[in-house]
């Protein structure tokens, strides 16, 4: 290897919830996706991971949450480093979320940001932002937005070779601090993952059309809504983005249901609770879980209302978090 290159890196990406969702793809070998999205980054779920290039390895080896994990995808990613680099070193790459992995919290979201930073920064690479999230979307479509803080848009590009399908922030974290609180209604993994499940959804839903027709309102609709700080604008966004997403996942062949009981209990809990005048709307990504997002000031008492929901195991405070960033 190039002894210039630092060879090993560690990185920390947060996860992130759409509020304006993303379904559905244009084009399946560059992971563009059909519909833009604009997101929230969470402080308290995130991912750690260490690459660590080393020339006497004979294949990529993962560590996942402290177990030996198929390497496949991680190094079809790595590729892209290594091709980036001009290195041909195998990696071992240790990673861990501070969350259930695969149960609809968005662990591809951290997982593949922390990647994309730690792995060109252990290749010697600088990519700037826009650089990072292009690289971090071919691992997963949803970690283009974990490259940035707060708010992010993740824009759908024209560009067959995808050069203009990356995220940018839309607005810091601390510029308007909304709460959100994560209800746990199942801990194990989902039954059809997101790649295979919204790909299913593009051959074999008659609303898909209608569904990528109507996105780019949605998205001026949601950036007006922070623009201007209209809290009940943007709930009232996020839920339809939610429930036509999951409309549209329904409506597949064969139908695609992520929710269970204690989801619906959560939906309807939040909707009385908003009834009582609190500001909480809801968002459901492609699990049972459900995200209740609140007004600054009010994750507290949303938090204890919604753990009397019953089904839900858990729930989870956190404010919105940081960019993605190499840590020690
Ligand atoms: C989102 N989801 O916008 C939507 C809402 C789930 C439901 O992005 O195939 O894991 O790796 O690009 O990013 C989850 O999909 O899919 C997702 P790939 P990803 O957050």
């Amino acid at each position: 290897m190039n002894p210039r290159v630092p060879a090993s890196a560690a990185a920390r990406a947060h996860s992130n919830i759409a509020l304006i969702k993303y379904w559905g793809k244009r084009d399946a070998r560059l992971n563009l996706a059909a519909v833009g999205s604009i997101s929230i980054t969470l402080d308290a779920l995130y991912t750690d991971t260490r690459v660590t290039f080393s020339d006497t390895l004979a294949a990529d080896e993962v560590i996942l949450d402290d177990a030996p994990a198929d390497a496949t995808r991680i190094t079809r990613f790595l590729d892209l480093v290594r091709d980036n680099a001009g290195i041909d070193a195998r990696a071992r790459v240790e990673s861990g979320n501070n969350f259930p992995t695969g149960a609809g919290l968005a662990s591809s979201a951290s997982g593949f940001a922390a990647l994309a930073l730690a792995a060109t920064a252990a290749a010697g690479l600088t990519p700037n932002p826009r650089e990072l999230s292009i690289l971090a979307r071919q691992g997963s479509g949803s970690a283009a937005r974990s490259i940035f803080g707060g708010f992010a848009e993740m824009h759908r590009g024209e560009a067959e070779d995808g050069q203009d399908a990356y995220a940018d922030g839309l607005l810091d974290a601390d510029a308007w601090p909304l709460e959100i609180v994560v209800a746990i209604t199942e801990r194990s993994a989902k039954s059809v993952d997101s790649t295979v499940g919204m790909t299913t959804s593009g051959n074999a839903s008659d609303f898909f059309n209608a569904w990528v027709d109507h996105a780019d309102n949605d998205l001026a609709a949601m950036r007006g809504a922070i623009g201007n700080r209209d809290f009940a604008a943007l709930g009232e966004l996020s839920e339809h983005s939610c429930l036509k997403m999951h409309a549209l996942m329904l409506s597949t062949r064969p139908g695609l249901i992520y929710w269970n009981a204690a989801t619906v209990a959560a939906m309807h809990a939040v909707r009385a609770l908003r009834a009582d005048g609190l500001p909480v709307y809801f968002t459901i990504d492609a699990g049972p879980q459900i995200k209740a997002i609140c007004a600054p000031g009010y994750g507290a008492r949303i938090a204890d209302a919604l753990a009397d929901v019953p089904g839900i195991l858990e729930t989870r405070r956190t404010a919105l978090g940081p960019a993605a960033r190499l840590i020690d």
